[in-house]
């Protein structure tokens, strides 16, 4: 029988990325966003291209009514979900922390930390009592080193290290696997979004080196996914060849006689 993933954060880059490649590996796909429109139009695309089993729910992973609401009136053939992908984060803003926004800093501890929490702790209960499971958590590389300006992004990404390691103690003795996934610069609506819109300041960050996609990191996902039962990858950093870490990228000057 197909197994079933929930995806938080599935109307853009990674997660829909993530969203395709499953539907594509004969999973049954439940893929959640607060942009209810482009949620929709993306179910519909994968039950038509792909002729996928998709289900689309609309909440804010922010706040833990909605997550509950969404997982409790969740259709009985939907119910026993065996892979849960906390996908949906963000960052917002990039400054000193005493220049920080205070409500930047709200929204990523909300959705970063407590959305992901409401929710492994709302799908878990059920991989609980049916002893089998797996929740791949997406880290970063700024949850490994702090970058300046970052501060509360890195933090975020330092606390889904940390919980990543915590819910793979707790959920050992039920059977159930916990993974971090942890990327480097990846290029989706990210940037866009921590620069609000930005176009220009958003694209800079990609320039002058092949960044890492998407589909690079459902890739990885699908790895980790498609492993024996008895074979956990517990952790799992992919930068880009041109990254060593949040200080060191290499990026090729524009030629000067390019014209
Ligand atoms: P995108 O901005 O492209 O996608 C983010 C997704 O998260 C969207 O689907 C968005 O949906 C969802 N989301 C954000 N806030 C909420 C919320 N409050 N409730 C529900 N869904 C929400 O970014 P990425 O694909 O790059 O990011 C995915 C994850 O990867 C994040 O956790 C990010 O921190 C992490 N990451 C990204 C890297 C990068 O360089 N891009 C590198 C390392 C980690 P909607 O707006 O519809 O709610
Ligand atoms: C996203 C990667 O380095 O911009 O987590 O924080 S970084």
């Amino acid at each position: 029988m197909s197994k079933i993933a929930l995806i938080t954060g599935a109307t853009a880059g990674i997660g829909k990325a993530t969203a395709e490649l499953l539907v594509k590996k004969g999973y049954r796909v439940i893929i959640t966003g607060r942009r209810e429109q482009i949620l929709n139009e993306f179910a519909d695309k994968l039950l038509l291209q792909h002729n996928g089993s998709v289900l689309a729910l609309n909440f804010d992973i922010r706040s833990k009514v909605e997550v509950d609401a969404a997982i409790d009136r969740l259709p009985k053939d939907w119910k026993a979900i065996d892979v849960l992908i906390n996908n949906a984060g963000l960052a917002a803003g990039l400054s000193a922390i005493q220049d920080g926004d205070n409500q930047d800093w709200e929204q990523m501890i909300d959705t970063n930390i407590k959305g992901l929490l409401y929710i492994s702790k709302a799908v878990s209960k059920g991989m609980i009592e049916r002893k089998r499971g797996h929740i791949i958590n997406i880290g970063s590389i700024a949850g490994r080193e702090v970058y300046p300006n970052g501060n509360v992004y890195c933090a975020t990404k330092h606390a889904v290290d940390a919980l990543t390691k915590a819910m793979r103690v707790d959920m050992l003795e039920y059977g159930i696997k916990v993974t971090q996934i942890a990327p480097g610069a990846v290029e989706t609506e990210f940037s866009l979004v921590r620069f609000k819109g930005d176009e220009e300041k958003a694209s800079a960050v990609y320039d002058g080196y092949q960044p890492l996609s998407a589909q690079d990191i459902s890739e990885c996902i699908e790895f980790v996914l498609s492993r024996p039962d008895h074979v956990n990858i517990n952790d799992m950093l992919i930068m880009p060849k041109a990254q060593a870490n949040t200080h060191e990228l290499h990026r090729e000057q524009p030629d000067e006689n390019e014209w």
